[in-house]
């Protein structure tokens, strides 16, 4: 088996040196500003987004070098978008890479604005860091598509909104499935999506094999948030009973419930109970997606 950690160490290494340079912020930035927003920044992360990033160069004949400027300013979206998750308007989180939020540790207004100053911090780092402004702008392109109202921020504000709905909300399991992927496609998606582009991009990678890994990206996003929610449901179980809204984060809208639902509702096909017209899918195992350009079939066991 691939040992994840191993395989993202020396990418983890090189960009955190890179993260550190990144984050010394010339006169005018105050110092608690600056002070918050390196907390956010330099804490203990995987370094997903910008191992990404440079891996997608590597695939693409580059080097981990090219990518340094795009790895840098997605990891400084991603931390900005975990500051302002965590604030008590959103998911009211007292604790972050095993250590207080940035709201806790800061008060609240300073984190604001550190993930404020962040957003603005990564555009700038690729402007200021990437001489040809044609390259400068694609990458700048895909960042703020990716980050913006149709996507990061439009995903959190749907996965806010799923806190409270119930899943009979919807016609049939398959269409729940359907807006639970778009959530996700968008708050965790967009941003793998454009890492991989990115690096692509910046390794002068060819539009096919821009389009392939974002392809790739797609899958990998989608499986990374089904992963997120599978743990989140574990631990859940083993805290049984002291579930909160506060401690789990969201409601009962998330893969694992989903599937539970779906079972339940096959259960009730084979039992001859079941009047929903989506109930030839169910009989078949057949979600909607299936037919689509990118297949997400989701039924993990769990
Ligand atoms: C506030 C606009 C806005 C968006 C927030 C990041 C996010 C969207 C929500 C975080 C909630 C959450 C736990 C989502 C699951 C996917 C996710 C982004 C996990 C955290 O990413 P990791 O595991 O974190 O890569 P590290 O700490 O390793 O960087």
């Amino acid at each position: 088996m691939i040992d994840v950690a191993e395989l993202l160490r020396p990418y983890r290494e090189v960009i955190e040196g890179e993260l550190d340079r990144a984050c010394r912020f010339p006169e005018g930035c105050p110092e608690k500003l600056a002070e918050a927003i390196r907390y956010a920044v330099l804490a203990p992360g995987k370094r997903l987004r910008p191992a990404l990033v440079m891996m997608s160069a590597e695939a693409c004949g580059g080097s981990r070098e090219d990518a340094f400027a795009p790895a840098v300013a997605v990891e400084m979206i991603h931390a900005y978008s975990l500051i302002h998750d965590d604030l008590p308007a959103m998911d009211d989180d007292d604790l972050r890479r095993g250590r207080p939020t940035t709201h806790i540790a800061y008060g609240e207004a300073t984190a604001i604005l550190a993930g404020d100053a962040l957003q603005s911090q990564a555009f700038a780092h690729l402007y200021s860091r990437i001489s040809d402004p044609i390259l400068a702008s694609r990458l700048m392109g895909e960042l703020a598509i990716a980050s913006g109202a149709s996507g990061l921020v439009g995903g959190q504000e749907d996965d806010l909104a799923a806190e409270t709905i119930e899943l009979s909300t919807f016609e049939s399991p398959s269409l729940a499935q359907k807006h639970l992927e778009s959530i996700h496609r968008r708050k965790t998606g967009a941003l793998f999506i454009a890492c991989a582009k990115m690096g692509a991009i910046a390794a002068g990678g060819s539009q096919e094999q821009v389009d392939a890994l974002a392809r790739f990206a797609d899958a990998f996003g989608l499986a990374f948030q089904i992963t997120d929610d599978v743990l989140d449901f574990t631990s859940d179980a083993e805290t049984l009973g002291k579930r909160t809204g506060k401690d789990s984060g969201r409601g009962k809208f998330t893969f694992p419930d989903l599937m539970a639902a779906q079972r339940d509702e096959e259960s009730r096909v084979e039992l001859g109970l079941a009047v929903n017209p989506h109930d030839a899918d169910l009989r078949s195992g057949r979600s909607e997606y299936d037919d689509s350009e990118t297949t997400t079939r989701t039924d993990i066991d769990v």
